[in-house]
């Protein structure tokens, strides 16, 4: 797509999320449920197909454009987001990344116009930040495979079409290096989907364990057809994801600024508005220098991922900072409130609790600081 035409679709997405997107917040809230309609009209947009190849029916979108396209549907409620997130980032990307050509064929096409949602099975019970050391097996019997194990908080489990599920192949081999990735389609009857996860926030969106039990796979489901090159994929995929992430807080940063800034504008306290309050102020300032930082580094890390430049250490600084950022800015938007800030009258009390997913999945902010710092020094010694 030439710059013209992702301008286009941005420009329909924004109109999108003031339109459609926003009015339905309260809905999707209450119902814990993206409407139908909705969901169709995501799909009719091509927001499902963003970052599948053209060649398979997607938009081919590079990493700069999906992050705007993200930051634009980031201010929205998250849970629009995660609707598609998982077809478009980690439950495609191993398949765009890594994938058989035949692997491109079967999947692709579906993923790309929202018949069949991608969801990414990694964490377990017992392996969340140290991924490496999950437990699901995997063991060969003739040409297939056949995987027992349990995931945990897996989003999209209970809408998903195909899953890429991470399982080790090498029992010898304890850590990252005995993974290999798997292409498992939901219908298996090897698969359960526990019951949907309660949660904090993201309502709408929705997470479960997913259970393999004496799951039969053919060996045409191992990804790229290579064994024990499953966590390697998981981490380039997390590398796109983690800007993703940093893009959709950039999104809702910018959106809980405009609504704490109409509320102060409106709010009157000592007979004036109480934006005309310093200390009211210096909140809305600190989040916008903040917002203003996040949105150009992701957008700055993005390109070069485009350009080809290794991102891993730029995707966790951003993954890292924009999602504390939002953590700090919402913090600052439920205090310019004050009391309307903590009932649901407004979506502020939402978006409070929605954020705070941010700062722990895709990999912690203390996962983050790790690769960063390990990078730091792997580029001096
Ligand atoms: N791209 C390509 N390869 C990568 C990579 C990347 N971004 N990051 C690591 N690798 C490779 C390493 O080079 C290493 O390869 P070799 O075995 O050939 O040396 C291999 O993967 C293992 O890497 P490492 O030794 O760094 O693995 P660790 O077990 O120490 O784990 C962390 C590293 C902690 C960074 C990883 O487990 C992690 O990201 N954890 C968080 C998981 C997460 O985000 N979970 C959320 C689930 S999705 S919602």
């Amino acid at each position: 797509m030439d710059l013209e035409e992702i301008a286009q679709v941005l420009d329909a997405v924004s109109r999108f999320v003031r339109e459609r997107l926003v009015p339905n917040e309260d809905r999707v809230e209450a119902e814990d449920a993206i409407p139908h309609e909705i969901l169709d009209e995501m799909k009719a947009i091509g927001l499902f197909g963003l970052t599948i190849p053209e060649e398979y029916g997607g938009l081919g979108f590079g990493m700069e454009a999906e992050a705007r396209v993200i930051i634009e549907v980031g201010k929205a409620a998250p849970a629009y987001r995660s609707a598609f997130a998982t077809t478009i980032g980690i439950g495609s990307q191993g398949i765009v990344i890594d994938g058989t050509d035949a692997q491109k064929e079967r999947y692709l096409p579906r993923l790309a116009t929202g018949e069949i949602i991608g969801s990414f099975a990694l964490t377990e019970p017992g392996s969340g930040s140290d991924a490496g050391a999950l437990k699901t097996s995997a063991v060969r019997d003739g040409n297939d495979f056949v995987i027992n194990g349990s995931k945990r908080w897996i989003t999209n489990a209970p809408e998903a079409g195909v899953f890429t599920v991470f399982a080790r192949t090498n029992p010898e081999e304890k850590g990252a290096r005995g993974v290999s990735a798997f292409l498992v389609e939901a219908d298996n009857p090897g698969i359960t989907i526990g019951k949907t996860d309660r949660k904090m926030g993201h309502h709408g969106s929705h997470t479960a364990d997913v259970y393999f039990d004496d799951c039969r796979v053919p060996e045409t489901a191992l990804l790229g057809g290579k064994t024990e090159q499953g966590f390697k994929t998981a981490m380039k995929v997390l590398d796109r994801g983690r800007l993703h992430i940093a893009a959709a807080s950039v999104g809702i940063a910018e959106r809980l600024i405009a609504d704490a800034l109409a509320y102060a504008m409106e709010r009157e306290q000592f007979g004036q508005p109480i934006a005309q309050f310093q200390l009211v102020q210096a909140m809305l300032a600190d989040s916008r220098a903040e917002a203003y930082a996040a949105h150009c580094a992701v957008l700055d890390a993005a390109r070069r991922r485009d350009q080809g430049e290794d991102v891993t250490e730029l995707a966790s600084c951003c993954k890292l900072f924009c999602t504390e950022m939002a953590g700090r800015v919402a913090d600052r938007a439920v205090q310019i409130h004050g009391g309307s800030g903590y009932v649901s009258d407004f979506k502020v009390e939402q978006f409070y609790r929605d954020v705070r997913l941010y700062r722990l999945y895709e990999g912690t902010s203390q996962i983050q600081q790790l690769i960063i710092a390990r990078r730091m020094i792997k580029q001096v010694s």
